[in-house]
């Protein structure tokens, strides 16, 4: 019944003069970025001979028969990755030593030369066949750095990685992202490689389409400028991309970290980091895995400040995650339902500064990003006062601009009311596809939320209130 009247409000809003898009100021998402930003937190998985070797990064000269996972199950990481709410997992098709978890046909360092299942396995066919089967998104991480091929350093290679980017991107279905990671280093001739970046995007667009590019720089998805989980608490989803390049040429680490205000393209920031201090696993890290409470925290630092959360689980020698890992999954999924189960704003009384027709403040408070309100085309600052129907505590605030408009919010304040007036709580830069803020814990009725500066009028999709644990 519940269902039924949701799409019966949908529909009736769809209908209804919001379903002419506001103006889109400045650059604004595409339909898969906006995908993308919706994922908010996904797997990664750094798996091959190093998990055998000990090893972060392999020399590329390790016998393939290194490679021998006792008890591999792709069905245990979709299904753990589904269980922890994550939208999808990357892999390391290839790491820098070059080693292919399927048998490519460009390589002859691959599963096929290893003893697991007898040469016949393909860790890809597996695991994009139990993401399919769980509903998790798949995406491959293809290393441009290759250590072992024997044409690196030459014009060959980039031919060859065109080739193996042609057969994965074609070979296991949907893709929902590419990595491409910066590190450029020799090849087995002591040689660096000249990458063919714009070949390499041509051959991505043209074989997968539907998947956003990661790099430094994108084009559609940016490093954020640490291996830390920590996005700026001003965030940009923009980025100035002229005269930079992947690797070495990058832009500064705090320009990766907070975007520019101004900048021209749409590349929003992912945070790739590790629930252990190394990306491949290493037995003697077992017991410094991150907890759930470590995970929650840094989950406030990616996705709480409007980026995504690349969070990487590597599987063990016998090729499953191990407990340690799934346990702290599990209890930071707990700890995101019960600290976000009750939105203490929803349906709660909303008066605003002024309204553009048609848009309507209780959408601030519907529990729906897609359905948003704004002001006055006219009005870049304004104000938006919260009145819930009874005095609540909470310490917690989460807010969302319709994005599809562009990024706009440039200052915004809190305030609280204390009975006579509204006295400040706390303040923030952006805001992008979702902020979160913490404050010391208040018992009132009423807040108000002032947009102090914005690029145009603001667009905001969701205002939530909530009464969380302290992270
Ligand atoms: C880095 C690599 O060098 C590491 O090995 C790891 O894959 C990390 C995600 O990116 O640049």
């Amino acid at each position: 019944m519940k269902r039924i009247i949701i799409s019966f409000l949908l529909g009736a809003y769809c209908i209804s003069g919001q379903s002419q898009l506001v103006d889109i100021v400045g650059p604004a998402p595409t339909a898969k970025q906006m995908k993308w930003h919706e994922m908010e937190f996904y797997l990664f998985m750094h798996f091959g001979p190093n998990t055998f070797t000990d090893l972060e990064w392999g020399k590329g000269t390790e016998d393939p028969t290194v490679f021998n996972p006792t008890a591999l199950d792709c069905r245990q990481w979709a299904r753990i990755a589904r269980d922890a709410g994550a939208k999808g997992i990357i892999i390391t098709a290839k790491h820098h030593d070059g080693f292919c978890l399927w048998p490519s046909r460009y390589s002859d360092h691959t599963v096929r030369e290893s003893p697991w299942k007898n040469g016949k396995g393909n860790v890809l066919r597996e695991l994009a066949e139990a993401c399919d089967d769980y509903g998790v998104k798949f995406g491959i991480y293809i290393s441009p750095w290759d250590r072992n091929h024997p044409d690196y350093g030459t014009e060959e290679y980039n031919d060859i990685y065109v080739k193996t980017m042609r057969e994965l991107l074609r070979g296991y279905g949907d893709i929902f992202e590419l990595w491409w990671d910066g590190a450029n280093g020799e090849g087995p001739n002591g040689k660096k490689q000249e990458y063919d970046f714009p070949r390499f995007q041509r051959t991505a667009r043209r074989f997968a389409d539907e998947a956003v590019i990661f790099s430094d720089i994108g084009p559609d998805i940016r490093w954020v400028g640490n291996e830390k989980g920590i996005a700026g608490t001003t965030n940009w989803n923009l980025l100035d991309t002229a005269g930079f390049q992947r690797g070495h040429g990058a832009p500064p680490v705090d320009t990766l970290n907070r975007g520019n205000v101004n900048g021209k393209s749409w590349i929003p920031a992912e945070c790739d980091v590790s629930i252990r201090p190394g990306w491949f696993y290493h037995p003697n890290e077992d017991s410094a895995v991150k907890s759930g409470l470590d995970l929650m925290k840094l989950y406030l630092t990616s996705v709480g400040r409007g980026a995504n959360l690349l969070l990487n689980v590597p599987p063990d020698r016998r090729g499953l995650i191990h407990p340690a890992d799934s346990a702290s999954l599990m209890a930071f999924k707990e700890l995101r339902e019960s600290n976000f189960r009750t939105n203490l704003a929803q349906r709660a009384k909303v008066t605003v500064s002024s309204s553009r027709a048609g848009y309507l403040p209780a959408l601030l408070v519907d529990g729906f990003r897609f359905s948003h309100w704004a002001p006055l085309k006219t009005e870049t600052s304004c104000w938006i006062e919260i009145e819930m129907d009874q005095e609540k505590e909470f310490n917690t605030i989460m807010l969302q601009e319709y994005i599809e408009a562009g990024q706009r919010i440039e200052e915004f304040t809190v305030e609280v009311w204390d009975d006579t007036k509204f006295v400040p709580l706390t303040s923030g830069t952006t805001v992008g596809y979702k902020r979160i803020l913490q404050f010391p814990r208040q018992t009132a009725g009423k807040i108000r939320v002032n947009i102090v500066k914005s690029k145009a009028s603001p667009v905001i999709g969701e205002i939530q209130l909530f009464n969380c644990d302290e992270f």
